[in-house]
């Protein structure tokens, strides 16, 4: 047995290597895809940290698809991302939830077998206030026959994620992956620019101690979820109340609550008839996660990982965290919010268990 000293630690590239031979048909596509993130990571966290001495701060005038103003960060960020992976052969298209269209790889570079998804930076209105942000990431399989990836590809219901993950830009830099053999993190160590194992087979505690929601939406949400909320704050008189937690920053509420316990609710409401937060580039990655770590996300009618995407920018609310406390939200049938002309599909197909490697 390997004794861990200060001189035998385990980089993300060992670990990585490590989880591949498990797979004796991998070709290191895959592995590559890790790395090739990990270091997109480091690149977006030396610019996250340095973001108030380099006056990048602030908005710029541009709106991304959803309306939003896009931070400078969210631009760079999702920049560094494109270029890590449109040369490598290892990605045939992407998206970013910050680009309204697909993202191919230019002509001249070979288009590989996996389809990468993204957010480059979620949370970005907290940057100007030094509130940790997120990058999250989810990786398929290419489905489609051409040469190029195209939309189909990028649409596959969540359950066949080959990886998913995100980087924590918080007080260390963390990230966060799984490939369908547990969900492990990692700790960038800035004196030697390597991410190293903290946290392996991460397991959600299955008593949970927190509740993240925004409940400025109260007044818009419906009965049933006003209700649930009731139970998880313990007003009912039927359980202890959870403690209340709310960065507003998906990433660092959704690692909190996988490292302490708790559940992490986007509900949908009046006005936002389908959630705030995004099936591909949020839901879909950090349910990956959850589920490898022994807990569970619905967005109130099922599993995350089932629903069939109909559109790149998808909605969908969100409830994610401990299992016990995803699977209260089973107990308040939810009114069913469902976009005019947009189905409601739940995926019929048998979906393949994600592996490290086809
Ligand atoms: P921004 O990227 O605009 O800051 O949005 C962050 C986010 O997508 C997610 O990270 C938060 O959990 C959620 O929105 C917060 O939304 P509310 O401000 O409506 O609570």
């Amino acid at each position: 047995m390997v004794r861990h000293t200060s001189t035998s630690v385990v980089t993300i590239e060992r670990f990585i290597i490590e989880q591949e031979r498990m797979f004796p048909e991998a070709t290191g596509e895959l592995s590559g895809i890790l790395y090739d993130m990990a270091l997109a990571g480091k690149m977006i966290a030396n610019k996250v940290r340095s973001a108030g001495l380099a006056d990048i701060l602030g908005a710029t005038s541009d709106t991304n698809v959803q309306g939003e103003v896009q931070q400078k960060l969210d631009v760079l960020s999702n920049e560094i991302i494109v270029k890590a992976f449109d040369h490598g052969g290892r990605i045939c298209v992407m998206a970013s939830e910050e680009e309204e269209g697909i993202i191919q790889i230019p002509d001249g570079f070979k288009p590989g077998k996996y389809v990468l998804l993204f957010d480059p930076l979620d949370g970005s209105s907290n940057i100007d206030v030094n509130v940790p942000v997120g990058t999250i990431f989810s990786v398929f399989r290419k489905i489609t026959r051409g040469a190029r990836g195209d939309l189909e590809d990028l649409l596959q219901p969540g359950r066949r994620q080959v990886a998913a993950g995100y980087i924590l830009y918080g007080s260390s830099t963390m990230m966060v992956y799984t490939t369908g053999q547990g969900a492990h993190g990692f700790t960038l160590d800035p004196s030697i620019g390597e991410f190293l194992l903290s946290h392996p087979n991460i397991q959600i505690p299955k008593q949970a101690r927190y509740l993240s929601v925004n409940d400025a939406y109260e007044q818009d949400w419906p009965e049933a979820t006003r209700s649930l909320m009731r139970c998880y704050r313990g007003l009912d008189g039927q359980r202890k109340a959870l403690n209340v937690r709310y960065v507003g920053s998906l990433v660092a509420d959704f690692h909190r609550n996988l490292l302490g316990g708790g559940v992490f609710c986007y509900p949908a409401h009046a006005k936002a008839p389908r959630g705030k937060l995004r099936l591909l580039y949020e839901a879909n990655p950090l349910a990956f996660i959850a589920e490898q770590a022994g807990g569970a996300a619905t967005d109130g009618y099922g599993s995350i990982l089932d629903i069939d995407p109909t559109e790149l920018h998808q909605r969908t609310p969100l409830y994610i965290g401990s299992k016990a406390e995803v699977d209260l939200v089973d107990r308040f049938p939810l009114p069913k919010f469902v976009a005019p002309g947009v189905p409601d599909r739940r995926s019929a197909r048998p979906v393949p268990t994600a592996t490290l490697e086809a």
